[in-house]
């Protein structure tokens, strides 16, 4: 058998308002637009990404929070209506997934084997999170690849961000050894904002778009210079400086989806490409990819 390889790996964050935004058939609310800057990041992506040929998404996503151990999606298909519970007046999405479930039980396996916590989840009720559906939709909105969906074990609540650093460097080591002995082509999703300090409170149109702004000066910073370290290659800068940017930003890397990502992709050196970035009720996002079929046999 080939072996596997992970074509390219992206930032791809959830917010809700995206897929409220793009009207989809699927979402009940309806919209008169909005974040126009972050949707045009996603057909970027969606575009450079066309002729890659791959067979499944990784995604992991911080609103599947399991506080012992790590899980992953186990049935083939999910099929339920998701609300979100914050922003149920944006988001109520009628979704149909389909699940690789032979490649999440091979990531599984390979992280049980390294001495992490890990689950399968077979209950058919389970709802799955808006974060795995919002940033399934903007990705792949035609739903046509089976997603292995793995969950976020919170450990930075438990212990600390280094902590949840080292047991994310380790799924994403191993989530990497699984793909490349799976035979599969794969793209592998960080679904997470950057900087998270959100308003608290709605304006009275949602995509009023002239109510949208990061919330603090701070925030910009931060973003700005992880951003900048992405496009410039330097992502052992990212995991050194994550503690700090979590901390000081509040930021979704909490859930460590970005570290389980730079881990998949070794910690790459070469310059990502930003699709976009904007902000949503104050939150800082950006659409990146690491383009890795251009840097093959390097
Ligand atoms: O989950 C989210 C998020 N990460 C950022 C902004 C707004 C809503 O939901
Ligand atoms: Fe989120």
């Amino acid at each position: 058998m080939a072996r596997g390889e992970i074509v390219a790996g992206c930032l791809a964050p959830h917010p809700p308002h995206l897929v409220y935004a793009e009207n989809p058939p699927q979402n009940e609310p309806v919209a008169e637009g909005g974040w126009e800057q972050l949707r045009w990041g996603y057909e970027r992506l969606r575009e450079s990404l066309k002729d890659v040929d791959y067979d499944a998404i990784v995604v992991l996503s911080p609103h599947w929070q399991t506080y012992i151990g790590t899980h992953f999606l186990g049935l083939e298909n999910f099929q339920s209506l998701s609300v979100d519970p914050i922003f149920p007046n944006l988001f109520r999405y009628h979704y149909d997934m389909n699940v690789d479930v032979e490649l999440a039980t091979q990531i599984h396996d390979k992280a049980h084997e390294a001495g992490l916590s890990v689950k399968m989840m077979t209950n058919p009720d389970f709802r799955v999170d808006y974060g795995t559906i919002t940033t399934g939709h903007m990705f792949r909105p035609e739903w046509d690849k089976p997603l292995v969906v793995i969950s976020s074990n919170r450990s930075r609540a438990y212990y600390s961000v280094e902590v949840m650093q080292e047991m994310m460097m380790e799924l994403g080591r191993v989530t990497r050894e699984a793909i490349l002995e799976s035979g599969k082509k794969v793209v592998v999703l960080a679904s997470n904002s950057l900087s998270h300090r959100h308003f608290t409170t709605e304006s009275k149109i949602p995509e009023d778009m002239s109510k949208e702004h990061i919330t603090s000066h701070a925030m910009h910073l931060w973003d700005m210079r992880m951003i900048d370290y992405m496009k410039s290659g330097q992502c052992q800068r990212l995991i050194d400086e994550m503690p700090e940017f979590t901390e000081q930003a509040i930021a979704e890397t909490d859930g460590g989806a970005f570290t389980w990502l730079l881990s998949t992709l070794e910690v790459p050196d070469y310059p990502a490409i930003l699709h976009g970035y904007g902000t949503i009720i104050g939150t800082g996002n950006a659409i990146v990819e690491w383009p890795v079929y251009q840097h093959k046999g390097e």
